[in-house]
């Protein structure tokens, strides 16, 4: 049995331990508290950096955490995931390198300064930004064409690099960052979405507004003998608290977004199961549905293309996402020369709501509000939140769409 020695969920143990689940080898995680376990002479005469993760195997003791990932891989060879070829095997140790060295090691410094880890230093963010950015892109670059780095299947290519994201995707990575790395986030997100990734590291975590450096501890002021006191300063007026989103300010509805997200995602049944669970919650004074057509579906001749535009839509709708669910399909009806984006939005309010008429994508879709009451608008809405059926006629009945991509 191996056992892992780090603290709760450290991404660098991930990359050892979700490498485990797709090998399905066993492992254990140590009892742990971090800066007193790993200074005991015990743990140092194992493992000498006295840095985690750590891991035991039966052959000896091992430290570096792509070292533990490389190791558990290297334990089912058959399931290739150091790489099938030479080349491929090649390539992988390439992205582990190349993610490890140009984006995690920059990452984490910029977000360590503002977790309160190392001292912040505006001139240090900065470099370190420019730094993490520039490996990010190089990665999104290449991702462009790709499901995952190396090859059709996860390797431990990807499983690392996604670790080597976790953090700096967590803390400062907002959203509009992840506007210039829609690959990048797409093949993330596909990433942290899979159950080993789950069962490590929890539901995922994106940094949703720009973090504030930490405070810097209140000094003392040594008070200087034989001065006199300085008069009263007048208080300071206190800045204006920040109004709450309008949509943070409707009554309370039947319908709970999260919930209703949750459930959707839980339910194999779409049309059998969850919609009669959101028909029974969903309100118009609350909610409102608003189907949407792609204008230049003639530009969608290529399928991953045009799936990879509507992912990059979904990215960018996180200034909306908080009052928002949708699903987006792509179709290719028989008789057309290309493939055909469309989709329903549930927005909360009445409306389609301001941030995202102001958003880059809204202009590139036709709107119009559904109505549940109108039996061709309801098997629509259910056709592409089941990404299956006939499309308001679009398809043949029983079409499945060939991609299907979820807001939630
Ligand atoms: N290159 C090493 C870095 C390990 C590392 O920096 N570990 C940190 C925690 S994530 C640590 O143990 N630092 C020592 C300490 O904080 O006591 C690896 O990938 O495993």
């Amino acid at each position: 049995m191996l056992t892992i020695y780090t603290y709760p969920k450290g991404p660098r143990a991930g990359k050892a331990a979700i490498t485990a689940k797709y090998a399905g080898v066993e492992y254990q995680v140590a009892p742990w508290e971090h800066g007193v376990t790993n200074q005991t002479p015990e743990f140092k005469a194992k493992f000498s950096t006295g840095m985690v993760p750590a891991m035991d195997t039966p052959d000896g003791p091992l430290q570096e955490s792509n070292a533990l990932a490389r190791y558990v891989a290297s334990l089912r060879p058959a399931l290739h995931l150091r790489g099938t070829t030479i080349y491929d095997q090649a390539l992988v140790e390439q992205w582990i390198d190349y993610s490890t060295s140009h984006i995690e090691t920059p990452l984490n410094q910029w977000a360590a300064m503002y977790a309160g880890f190392v001292p912040y230093n505006k001139n240090e963010v900065k470099k370190q930004k420019e730094m993490a950015m520039k490996g990010l892109k190089h990665l999104d670059k290449h991702l462009e064409t790709r499901t995952f780095i190396v090859s059709e299947r996860v390797t431990i290519a990807d499983i690392i690099a996604a670790c080597n994201l976790w953090f700096g995707f967590a803390k400062v990575v907002v959203p509009a960052m992840r506007g210039e790395l829609v690959n990048v986030t797409r093949w993330y997100t596909t990433m942290l979405n899979q159950p080993a990734f789950i069962e490590w590291f929890g539901e995922p975590v994106l940094c949703e507004k720009q973090p504030q450096p930490p405070r810097p501890a209140k000094q003392e002021k040594k008070k200087k003998e034989g001065k006199p006191a300085k008069a009263a300063e007048a208080p300071k007026p206190k800045p204006a608290k920040k109004a709450k989103h309008p949509l943070d300010c409707m009554p309370p509805s039947t319908l709970d977004l999260e919930e209703w997200k949750r459930f959707y995602s839980n339910t194999d049944e779409t049309k059998a199961v969850a919609m009669p669970w959101f028909y029974e919650r969903f309100e118009t004074a609350g909610w409102s549905l608003f189907r949407c057509d792609y204008k230049d579906n003639e530009d969608f001749k290529v399928e991953f293309m045009a799936a990879n535009l509507m992912g990059g839509m979904i990215q960018r709708c996180e200034a909306v996402r908080k009052w928002a669910f949708a699903n987006l399909v792509l179709l290719k009806p028989a008789d057309c020369p290309h493939f055909v984006g469309t989709g329903v939005f549930l927005f909360r309010g009445t409306d389609v709501p301001e941030d995202m008429k102001n958003g880059v994508d809204y202009e590139s879709w036709d709107w119009k509000r559904l109505d549940v009451a109108d039996a061709a608008d309801k098997a629509f809405l259910e056709d592409v939140w089941a990404w299956e059926g006939d499309f308001g006629g679009l398809m043949p009945a029983g079409s499945e769409a060939c991609e299907g991509k979820t807001l939630k």
